[in-house]
């Protein structure tokens, strides 16, 4: 509780900033797009990880009015971005937590936000987990299409994890999955792990969509994703999350 209401005034505090990590195209190492990843600073608490504070503001709705802030906030932050190496414009990705699928207006707030930034819809990803959409199908079907006709890329994050994957991905409408990290740590050890991006992999291909592996730690890990034909990748190994000059300056420097 004590969390709950340090969290209420936190973003007014300037407590919240947004990190931004770094997502490349496997074939060619290019910078192509950035997560968006919440942190709070509390002034005495110090660092709080968003595996606690997420949790305190889904439990607790406080969510409802954070979501839109963080949306609105990265549209504005990628209007700033220059083009990668490629001259490609590079797109955002921003966490959809639960609760905001189910309560909010999520097709009314990305209208919003792509309104009043300018950002074109195409560059605006979001981050959908794998066990809320399919949790709700049938309202989770109507507001996908509901999206995509806002014109924004769908993505289901911490796929593999909700044990519902594979078949599902049929019946839901959305752009790419992400593998969840807890694979990619594992698959050079574990051979049910490698089995398993392998086929997600195969999978997401054949149905069209777009394949992220996130977590990736070690050159070796992305040299088995890469070898599988993975799209995209995420993490230490690539680039850690940056603040918002940071991620302007890499771009700056790689062109
Ligand atoms: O940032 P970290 O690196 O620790 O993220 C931990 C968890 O918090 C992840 O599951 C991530 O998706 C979630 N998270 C981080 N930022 C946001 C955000 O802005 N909104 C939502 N809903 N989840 C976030
Ligand atoms: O659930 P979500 O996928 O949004 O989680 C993103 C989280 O993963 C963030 O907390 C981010 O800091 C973290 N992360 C990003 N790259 C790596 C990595 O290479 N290793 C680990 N352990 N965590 C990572
Ligand atoms: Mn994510
Ligand atoms: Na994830």
């Amino acid at each position: 509780l004590y969390l709950e209401q340090e969290l209420r005034g936190a973003w007014d505090r300037g407590e919240l900033r947004l990190v931004y990590q770094p997502i490349f195209r496997t074939r060619d190492h290019m910078l192509v797009g950035a997560e968006v990843l919440l942190r709070w600073n509390h002034p005495t608490l110090g660092s709080i990880p968003p595996s606690v504070f997420i949790d305190v503001a889904e439990q607790s709705g406080l969510i409802q009015a954070l979501g839109p802030k963080v949306l609105h906030a990265a549209c504005e932050q990628a209007m700033q971005w220059p083009r990668n190496a490629a001259g490609e414009e590079v797109f955002i990705s921003v966490n959809v937590s639960p609760r905001q699928l189910r309560n909010g207006d999520l097709v009314g707030e990305v209208e919003t936000s792509l309104h009043t930034s300018g950002l074109a819809a195409s560059r605006l990803h979001l981050e959908l987990t794998e066990t809320a959409v399919i949790g709700d199908e049938i309202l989770a079907v109507t507001l996908l299409e509901k999206l995509h006709r806002a014109g924004v890329r769908v993505w289901l994050d911490d796929f593999g994890t909700g044990f519902s994957g594979l078949s599902h991905l049929r019946q839901v409408p959305v752009d790419g999955v992400k593998i969840d990290r807890s694979f990619v740590a594992d698959m050079e050890r574990d051979p049910d792990d490698l089995a398993l991006t392998t086929a997600i992999i195969a999978m997401a291909h054949a149905l069209g969509i777009t394949v992220v592996a996130e977590g990736v730690e070690q050159r070796a890990q992305f040299e088995l994703l890469s070898q599988r034909g993975c799209d995209l990748v995420q993490g230490y190994w690539l680039g850690r999350p940056l603040n918002a000059d940071a991620l302007v300056q890499l771009l700056e420097h790689d062109t």
